[in-house]
């Protein structure tokens, strides 16, 4: 949009004073950040209303994107920089004395997500909405997001996320397209005469849900999707004093929490309500739609609408979707069937057997009765027409309804025209191995999506140092086609060039280094090498590997403190799920290893630990920048894809990692000369389960170092770890070490010396820092989005 900054400054002096009665001068900042976002909601409202305009008369199929998680961070800075005002209302804002950056922190992030798979939903949003596709989110509004992390003593402590404390300048609540979500009670069908059995209810549970709409701006387009995420309430008509307060409170609580878990199902009854609650409430939304917008019949929808499942947190729309088809819209069961299929698509986020949801079949009666009778009645027929074209064998493994429970997973792929992995490993490792049956039998539903990261703002708006140099080198294009980063290749041998990247990712380490010495009261040198690993805090990611090599090079320098070696900062940031106590451990272990080194004398400058509590998407934009090697050390095969792996590379930082996710396909664009591989393959790892040959106790007799560093753990070495210490000697040596810690250990130390070898020519280094950014084109989420539009969805850009 255009923009002048008087006009800015204007709207934005004009606007303190009608919302807050205050004047400049006086207001502080929470009022300067609300008179800003509403200003900013003011430009960009006509745009999303002729949006929804366009979209209602165009009749072009739009997709909707079910998901329990989102998590956008903070939306100031992006909505600005995607309205292309962002220098505008900086250099506005300026003028009247104020710094932009710093009210921007006072907008709380929105962290109604745990890590990558909601991180990706909200990457999504916004590559669908900058290559103008008609993608919606579909969602829970949670009072309170993904706990806040304290670091205590060592240990991590959660406390409350209330994100809405100071409401939420972007969204808009729908009272008018509120609708209702029955649980429990009993269901008995009657025929009406004419064939069809129409289901009676009694004795339900209502919920009214309510839908809160947040646009999702493009870049520098005329698009603006919707990210619609539902709240629930009592219906107005209950009576509240007739209410018992068991009801009150189960009704509230429904879109209370986030469930802080992201790798493990837990079958808890509310976590399956939430799961029906916003897909039943979507999916009626999408159908209201439809019949006061389309002249079509019903029949017709799936050329009108796609719906996609979002890990199997949403597989319910399959059931839900036939149960709204032929009980609300009288179609006959097979065509509803038909059109099922068509509509919904599915992907799958791991192969963790601990996080594939099942639920027990009791559960899904008695909270969903309807829905129940779909279910059995989708697996009776499946099994009936099935059983003389595949046998018994292969309809008994996929089947949805077995050994009492429900799974979720074959409900999503067997009512679903497509199954999506989320990069080529792990979609091979899905029909190759875990879900091999399945793709026996439906092999044209399988594919592969490799995930993609929302570009613009893990560069343009979290390192504009570095956007800076780019611009300047290859000019602007890059910033709206990713791809164009290809033209920085022929600087590779050009001096100016490297000089001035290094410069850009000093100014960010600076930065970083700052931010480290105000929370965690620790000097870092900038010129150091700074290592990270930001990511959840999960066994098979293996922390547990960089901090064993972290207390390598402990005992090295103090072998030699007065050795020339590089010195290194190792920078971790990690939530652990709270009721995860070997996470805890680990994370509590780090912060001792943190205490023991950075209070030693004989090590000063050459190593330093930091733990930054609260990792968040906040807080990675300013890490991942000062990056200058991203740990990305999974177990090959555990980790899907990974994300923040491209947002380093994009940042220009080389990736130490394994043949795990999406790493190969980074390896492999920006030229494995340009990373440090380590570690056992997929197939070794598998050729070990099927063996059953790993011996990690053998490994500690026989190797001193690692002997030497897993007694560190349980000698006092390490202090105030005792009861965490063991915990963490006994996995990896009495219960055989899941994640083959000991086994990579050697070789990653070599991969972790090769590195610091290459660091000490920091052409060189800059070099291969600069293919990575170059090469970093493929990892826009656009990539992605696109070609879920094409493959899955089949809905077209706007022009
Ligand atoms: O999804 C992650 C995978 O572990 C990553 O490898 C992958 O890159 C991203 C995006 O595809 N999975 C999750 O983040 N999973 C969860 O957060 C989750 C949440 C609730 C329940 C189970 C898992």
């Amino acid at each position: 949009m255009k923009l002048s900054t008087e006009q800015f400054k204007h709207d934005f002096e004009e606007r303190l004073t009608s919302k807050f009665a205050i004047e400049l001068a006086k207001a502080g900042a929470q009022e300067k950040y609300g008179a800003l976002s509403s200003v900013v909601k003011n430009y960009y409202s006509s745009i999303w209303a002729a949006d929804n305009h366009y979209k209602d008369e165009s009749n072009k199929k739009q997709a909707y994107y079910f998901s329990i998680e989102f998590l956008p961070g903070k939306m100031l800075k992006s909505n600005l920089l995607n309205l292309g005002i962002l220098d505008t209302v900086r250099e506005g804002l300026s003028d009247l004395g104020i710094d932009l950056d710093e009210i921007a922190l006072e907008e709380p992030d929105m962290a109604i997500g745990n890590g990558g798979l909601g991180r990706l939903a909200s990457c999504f949003m916004d590559s669908a909405a900058s290559t103008g596709l008609p993608l919606n989110g579909n969602g829970i509004r949670y009072r309170y997001g993904l706990f806040k992390q304290k670091i205590v003593d060592g240990f991590q402590v959660e406390l409350p996320d209330s994100w809405l404390d100071n409401g939420n300048p972007w969204e808009v609540r729908r009272y008018d397209k509120a609708v209702e979500v029955c649980f429990g009670g009993e269901v008995w069908l009657e025929d009406d005469g004419e064939g069809h059995f129409i289901p009676h209810y009694q004795n339900q549970e209502r919920v009214l849900a309510v839908p809160y709409d947040t646009p999702m701006v493009g870049f520098e387009n005329t698009t603006v999707n919707n990210m619609c995420l539902w709240r629930s309430e009592v219906p107005k008509d209950l009576d509240l004093r007739f209410q018992n307060l068991e009801y009150m409170n189960q009704t509230a609580m429904l879109s209370s929490e986030l469930y802080p878990n992201d790798s493990d199902y837990n079958g808890q009854l509310l976590r399956l309500k939430q799961e029906y609650f916003f897909v039943s409430a979507g999916l009626q939304r999408i159908l209201h739609h439809y019949k006061a917008t389309k002249q079509a019949p019903i029949t017709h929808i799936s050329d009108f609408i796609s719906v996609h499942i979002n890990d199997t947190h949403p597989a319910l729309c399959v059931a839900e979707f036939m149960r709204l088809l032929i009980d609300e819209y009288r179609i006959t069961w097979e065509r509803a069937w038909n059109i099922t299929v068509k509509v919904m698509s599915y992907t799958n986020h791991t192969i963790l057997s601990e996080a594939l949801e099942k639920w027990p079949e009791e559960m899904v009666k008695s909270l969903l009765p309807r829905l129940y009778q779909i279910i059995i009645e989708i697996d009776r027929r499946r099994t009936a027409e099935l059983l003389p074209k595949v046998g018994a064998k292969l309809v008994h493994s996929t089947r949805i309804v077995k050994d009492g429970q429900i799974h979720m997973a074959h409900l999503a792929i067997i009512g679903s025209h497509s199954t999506n992995g989320v990069a080529k490993l792990h979609s091979d490792l899905l029909k190759d191995v875990e879900l091999h049956d399945f793709y026996l039998i439906y092999p044209e539903r399988f594919n592969n999506k490799t995930n993609g990261i929302a570009d613009r703002r893990w560069s343009q708006i979290a390192n504009e140092p570095l956007s800076k140099v780019l611009d300047e080198t290859i000019g602007k294009k890059w910033r709206s086609d990713l791809k164009e980063l290809k033209l920085l290749e022929s600087y590779k041998e050009d001096d100016a060039t490297l000089q001035r990247l290094q410069e850009a990712k000093y100014e960010d380490k600076v930065k970083l280094a700052k931010l480290i010495e105000e929370r965690n009261g620790i000097v870092v040198n900038p010129t150091a090498l700074f290592d990270v690993q930001v990511k959840r805090l999960h066994a098979y990611k293996r922390q547990l590997l960089n901090v064993f090599h972290i207390m390598k090079l402990y005992f090295e320098i103090k072998e030699n403190p007065t050795a020339d070696r590089t010195a290194r900062v190792h920078i971790f940031g990690a939530k652990a799920a709270p009721g995860y106590h070997y996470a805890k451990a680990i994370i509590k272990c780090i912060n001792e290893i943190a205490r023991l080194i950075n209070n030693d004398p004989d090590i000063g400058d050459q190593l330093k630990v930091v733990f930054l509590e609260n990792y968040n998407v906040s807080l990675a934009e300013v890490i991942i920048p000062a990056a200058n090697v991203g740990e990305q050390i999974s177990l090959a095969s555990k980790e899907a894809s990974g994300t923040s792996n491209m947002k380093f590379m994009l940042n220009g930082a080389l990736t130490i990692g394994t043949l795990d996710g999406a790493n190969i396909e980074i390896f492999e664009a920006a030229g494995y000369e340009n990373g440090f591989v380590f570690g056992l393959t997929k197939d070794e790892v598998y050729d070990y389960y099927k063996n059953s040959n790993y011996n990690s106790r053998d490994i500690y007799e026989q190797n001193p170092l690692v002997h030497r560093i897993l007694d560190a753990f349980v000698d006092g070495t390490i202090p105030n770890i005792s009861a965490e210490g063991q915990q963490i000697f006994d996995s990896l040596t009495t219960y055989n070490d899941e994640y083959f810690v000991l086994r990579d250990f050697n070789d990653y130390v070599r991969a972790q010396e090769a590195l610091e070898k290459c660091y000490q020519d920091q052409k060189a280094w800059t070099q291969a820092a600069l293919m990575n950014i170059a090469n970093a084109g493929h990892f826009s989420s656009d990539r992605t989005i696109r070609e879920y539009a094409d493959d899955i969805w089949h809905i077209k850009a706007k022009k």
